[in-house]
């Protein structure tokens, strides 16, 4: 699925800003005819942003339900004759879209886009009423899973996840013309040998009978490099420029549609970087080259805005992993934000792309969230039906993030089940719909602690292994010499059962910044350092670890409980990105920085 870009024959219009809001808690709105305009008591409030920590009201954080939006746009008169789409960057977790009282677009999956067609729907030159419900409730068949018990207080979502459930539209919603015939998709697969570059492109038209797709690749200072016509060729690149880690050297391919006249009818740019990802026994290798993951498990969390994309907070966090020597992180546990894609791919850093399936794992749901005791896998809680979610949420992914340089690895899951028949008989299809969708990747998901190499059934479905460990934290808490044989010790079996890639992707401990100790006592900021330390004595000692992602670059909201202090505070920043002891620490190791 293609970004929506201003080209030559294309514009767009971001409608980011004040939107009229209004929570629907009985779940009035459709019956009262709110998408033909919300009721008088609406407020006003900004988009994109969650909604839940906007206003000091306990109604509004904790609402289980939908919550509408509105907002009016005026359709440039000039983009009569086009072809007018409407796109929402994501939207959580489900948004059914009115345009002028006419159902446009109906999605689930809350970080993903989607978008309509509304050319015959709106009207260039008038006011135009954009109308929109969000609907917040994880249930059994959604993506990720959740369940709601009906209290007498009231709905309660219940989470089978760490992370505070912000919903409300989190991206940018753009209004943008394309013509009508038009370049509907481009995939790009690179290759490399030796100093030539080869650029694989298929391009899908929409309404394009008769005409020609033409494809030049320019290099990052616009001399043109590669031809073709055709709507799919191979571009070889001569001398070529490489994308690798710590630089994101760009080409430019333009595919444009041409008839008759002496313009093309329409052109899209894409950005692309010539690289190639590769497993070889327990090496990662990034144009040939091992590469060693440093970095983080990061979220999409900030004060006030939520889960809400921020360009302001993008800039700084890449700064921060900049400053610190890391060169990658992990999208846990779901999609990010486009603009964090074209941000890496321009600047060198590696992505783990993970989805949203996150809490597929009875065990862990009801030993650390609370949950009612429940069987992972069954008709009524994780069945084929959230199979089928999980299955979408997988191709949506793939369809978004495909053409990113950046992205060498594709996560399907945080912390599943992995130890039964069944999780085996749930994953089989799905790592296969992966590899069917892009073989040019590799395929894994984050393993939890406990699925060891004796009891885990699903690891050799998968290229590479990722392990979440917290030796030192929920298991030796406060006793870092067992934590470090029994991180060795489970290592080295993994190591030799599999003699696959490990890169751990979660490792750390909760710390309040200010907290010290002469000893290394848990939650103080001399603990976080000593855990870090004995973690990567560790990773040095085994030739398969190939990546060190701690768990998190900066503490995030959760639910409240009694683990959660204020939210969880495994950040090597504060929310706020204040830096603790342990950021210090891991610039001197990733940077050498004394
Ligand atoms: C995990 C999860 C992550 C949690 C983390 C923790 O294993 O993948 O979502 O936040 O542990 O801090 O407990």
């Amino acid at each position: 699925m293609l970004a929506p870009r201003d080209t030559p024959t294309r514009e767009r219009k971001a409608l980011d800003g004040l939107w009229k809001f209004q929570l629907d808690a009985d779940g009035d709105g459709r019956a009262e005819g709110w998408s033909g305009g919300l009721p008088a008591g609406a407020v006003e409030i900004p988009v994109p942003a969650s909604y839940n920590d906007i206003f000091p009201d306990a109604a509004v954080r904790n609402h289980v339900g939908e919550a509408w939006y509105e907002t009016t746009v005026r359709v440039p008169a000039r983009w009569a004759g086009e072809r007018i789409v409407l796109r929402f960057g994501s939207a959580t977790h489900r948004a059914v879209v009115w345009v002028n009282g006419t159902k446009v677009a109906e999605h689930a999956g809350g970080y993903t886009p989607f978008e309509a067609d509304v050319t015959q729907i709106v009207e260039p030159g008038a006011d135009n009423r954009i109308t929109v419900v969000v609907d917040n409730v994880l249930r059994w068949q959604s993506m990720p899973p959740g369940y709601v018990d009906e209290t007498p207080d009231g709905p309660r979502q219940r989470l089978l996840f760490d992370f505070f459930n912000y919903a409300g539209i989190h991206r940018t919603v753009w209004l943008y013309t394309t013509p009508h015939a038009y370049v509907k998709d481009v995939t790009v697969v690179t290759d490399l040998s030796g100093s030539t570059g080869a650029v694989h492109y298929d391009v899908e038209t929409e309404a394009a009978d008769g005409l020609e797709v033409r494809v030049t690749l320019r290099d990052a200072g616009g001399a043109e490099v590669a031809h073709a016509s055709g709507a799919s060729a191979e571009l070889t690149v001569a001398d070529v420029h490489p994308w690798h880690p710590g630089e994101g050297y760009l080409y430019d391919l333009t595919v444009e549609l041409w008839g008759e006249g002496d313009a093309p009818l329409d052109s899209y740019s894409l950005a692309v970087g010539v690289r190639t990802v590769e497993v070889d026994g327990v090496r990662f290798l990034i144009n040939g080259e091992p590469f060693h993951f440093r970095g983080f498990g990061k979220h999409e969390d900030s004060p006030i805005r939520g889960r809400a994309h921020d360009a302001v907070f993008m800039v700084h966090d890449f700064a921060l992993m900049d400053w610190l020597g890391a060169n990658s992180f992990r999208t846990s546990h779901y999609p990010y934000a486009e603009e964090v894609l074209d941000y890496a791919d321009r600047h060198g850093i590696v992505v783990i792309d993970e989805t949203t399936a996150v809490g597929i794992n009875s065990g862990l749901a009801a030993g650390v969230f609370g949950a009612e005791p429940f069987q992972t896998f069954s008709p009524d809680t994780i069945g084929p039906v959230t199979q089928d979610a999980h299955r979408e949420v997988i191709r949506e992914l793939i369809a978004r993030d495909k053409n990113h340089p950046c992205v060498v690895l594709w996560s399907i899951a945080n912390e599943p089940e992995s130890i039964t028949e069944e999780s085996r008989a749930y994953f089989e299809p799905l790592v296969a719909e992966t590899r069917r969708l892009d073989a040019s990747r590799p395929v894994a998901f984050s393993n939890v602690q406990g699925s060891d190499p004796d009891v885990d059934v699903i690891t050799d479905l998968f290229d590479v292994i990722m392990l979440n460990r917290y030796f030192g934290w929920y298991v030796h808490a406060g006793d870092l010499a067992a934590a470090e044989r029994a991180l060795e010790g489970e290592l080295h079996a993994w190591a030799d059962k599999h003699g696959k890639p490990i890169i751990i992707t979660e490792y750390g401990a909760d710390t309040l910044q200010g907290l010290h100790d002469v000893l290394p006592a848990p939650w103080s900021e001399e603990y976080q350092v000593e855990l870090l330390e004995m973690s990567h004595r560790v990773f040095d000692r085994v030739d398969a670890v190939v990546g060190e992602h701690v768990w998190n670059f900066a503490d995030f909201a959760t639910a409240p409980g009694i683990l959660r202090v204020g939210g969880n505070k495994k950040g090597i920043f504060t929310r706020d990105r204040h830096p603790k002891a342990a950021a210090h620490y891991l610039r001197r190791r990733w940077r050498g920085a004394v």
